[in-house]
């Protein structure tokens, strides 16, 4: 197993699930739920996507990168609920708070594809993931896409870290186990990726050449 992966499974409590479920859909009719393309060929993925905080990643036909405002509103994306904030602060080891909470919607057909998230300059900074609704299979590789891959089943209230070594690991879901949570209302899966973007900056006082 690659070093710096972490699997906190069962790690929020059933209530704060669903007070976070709550929150989260409740913040979709800010900043609803939109279907990405995928870059170049302007393919439409098969998970939705909205995002929270100030930054929030998107992709269309000419790239991946982060945007303040969402794609289809033009409005700033809301703010990344203070649980989330607590839940990074409590597992995640950096010092600095996450820019952006990307918001991915499966349902029972949705997949993601093996890919690495590399669109963040704070390279140092890990990636922790939760997991809300329907269980998943999460494929965990290297850092070189034909290195050999492990799966596990991610169930709701799951939390994912990707540090050290595993940051820059492929990983994707390869399916969804439908009805197997009812925690979404209508079913799916709900995954909240919080990610650090750009480096923090120095602290008053210490930055090198203030
Ligand atoms: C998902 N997760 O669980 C997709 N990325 O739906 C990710 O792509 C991911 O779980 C970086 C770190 C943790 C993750
Ligand atoms: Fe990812």
């Amino acid at each position: 197993m690659i070093e710096g992966f972490r699997l906190l499974a069962d790690h929020i409590p059933a209530t704060a699930q669903k007070r976070l479920i709550e929150e989260v859909l409740g913040l979709t009719a800010e900043a609803p739920f939109f279907r990405p393309t995928m870059p170049g060929s302007g393919k439409p993925m098969s998970v939705q996507m909205t995002n929270l905080g100030p930054l929030g990643w998107v992709s269309d036909i000419s790239g991946y990168r982060y945007e303040r405002l969402h794609p289809e509103t033009g409005r700033p994306w809301p703010s990344i609920p203070q649980a989330l904030l607590e839940l990074w602060r409590n597992v995640s080891g950096y010092d600095a708070d996450p820019q952006a909470c990307l918001v991915n919607f499966y349902s029972p057909t949705s997949r993601l594809g093996l890919h690495v998230d590399a669109d963040e300059t704070a390279k140092d900074a890990p990636v922790v993931s939760v997991s809300l609704g329907d269980r998943a299979l999460f494929r965990l590789g290297g850092q070189k896409r034909s290195d050999s891959t492990s799966s596990f089943r991610l169930a709701s209230g799951d939390v994912v870290v990707l540090g050290g070594q595993s940051r820059h690991a492929f990983h994707g879901i390869d399916r969804i186990y439908p009805g197997t949570s009812r925690l979404v209302p209508g079913g799916g899966r709900i995954n909240l990726t919080l990610r650090r973007v750009t480096a923090p900056q120095e602290r008053a006082g210490t930055a090198p050449d203030a």
